[in-house]
């Protein structure tokens, strides 16, 4: 029963003496504003916390309240308990945080809401119903007996609408909803969130994604788009623009999975699935080396050129699953006028 982990995890917080909080790589709204939210209820109940992250919080996160307060340069002496949050595979922890943190030894305790997680910490409180963290981290903080503030409200509400994509996913159910309200009440703004959820890209991320949807590709209900390393080269764009292209996909009328392919400077292809409900991408990724994420959203790595890349993915899926309703293929780019295409 999740409950008997939750009061677990509140009694070992609330005997530890230097709560050091830390999330995955490449952190997300989730990742961070659960941190956060976390860490401030902590001191809140006259515990000791802090937040560490070895990457570069994105910039479009840094509205949430107390972000400035995250640490990069290493882990307090003094930790004597690890949270470890958002987490869903020990792999995805950058890692020269990981060595630290195990370096330093003292026991890591696990809140997530992937699927698959192995349960890696000394006490695991995980739960995949969970649309994000976010609402865990809203349960623990209750079992603390904290009373929400508009920092900690503002923090976890942004932890649900980024990883709901606006609360548009399977796994946004009446509790994220009912959450949302008290979150509301408490003084989080939906409206300023949800500016941010919808602003975190800039210009320059709008003009490699069309660069990539010049040649987007659709087969059946797949759709998929391609980011090369000169296209990278072109813009002065990061990771962090990419990121959010795959989930657009989506939204092509009849698409219900699409990849998104980036060449990496290594020559390896980093690859971004996303699907609607009903499509479990896990068996997919996890046949690729690092792969894994929830069922709908799913990312993995490989060591090849990128068309051999897109050729090995999309068979893989057409192997993996059935068919959709209409048997035509279309090629979106034979639909663009050839004098849009050229440019
Ligand atoms: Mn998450």
């Amino acid at each position: 029963m999740p409950n008997d982990e939750l009061s677990k995890i509140v009694q070992r917080l609330l005997l530890a003496r230097h709560i050091t909080i830390f999330t995955h790589k490449r952190p997300d709204a989730d990742a961070i504003g659960s941190s956060l939210a976390l860490a401030r209820a902590l001191r809140t109940a006259d515990l000791k916390a802090a937040v560490v992250s070895y990457d570069v919080v994105p910039s479009s996160l840094m509205f949430l309240p107390e972000v400035e307060t995250i640490e990069s340069n290493g882990i307090d002496h003094a930790t004597d308990l690890f949270v470890a949050l958002d987490i869903g595979n020990p792999t995805q922890i950058s890692p020269d945080l990981y060595e630290a943190v195990k370096s330093n030894g003292a026991p890591i305790l696990v809140v997530d809401h992937h699927g698959n997680n192995p349960k890696f910490g000394e006490e695991n409180f995980i739960d995949d119903e969970r649309s994000s963290t976010a609402e865990l981290i809203f349960s623990l903080i209750k079992e603390l007996g904290v009373t929400l503030d508009s920092e900690i409200a503002t923090c976890l509400l942004a932890g649900i609408i980024f990883d709901t994509r606006g609360f548009s996913t399977r796994d946004t159910t009446r509790k994220t909803l009912r959450d949302t309200m008290t979150l509301m009440e408490a003084g989080a703004s939906l409206f300023d969130v949800k500016r941010a959820y919808d602003g975190q890209h800039r210009a320059e991320a709008y003009r490699l994604w069309g660069r990539a949807l010049m040649a987007l590709e659709q087969d059946r209900f797949l759709a998929w788009a391609v980011i090369t390393k000169d296209m990278y080269a072109a813009s002065t764009t990061t990771h962090e623009d990419v990121t959010g292209l795959a989930a657009f996909l989506l939204t092509v009328r009849g698409v219900k999975t699409s990849f998104v392919f980036t060449e990496k400077g290594n020559g390896s292809v980093k690859v971004s699935g996303r699907a609607v409900p009903n499509i479990n991408l896990i068996p997919l990724a996890e046949t690729f080396p690092g792969g894994g994420g929830h069922e709908g959203a799913v990312g993995f790595e490989l060591d090849a050129s990128i068309s051999d890349s897109v050729e090995q993915v999309i068979s893989k899926f057409w192997s993996l699953y059935p068919e959709g309703l209409s048997s035509s293929r279309l090629r979106l780019s034979q639909l663009i006028p050839e004098s849009v295409s050229k440019r």
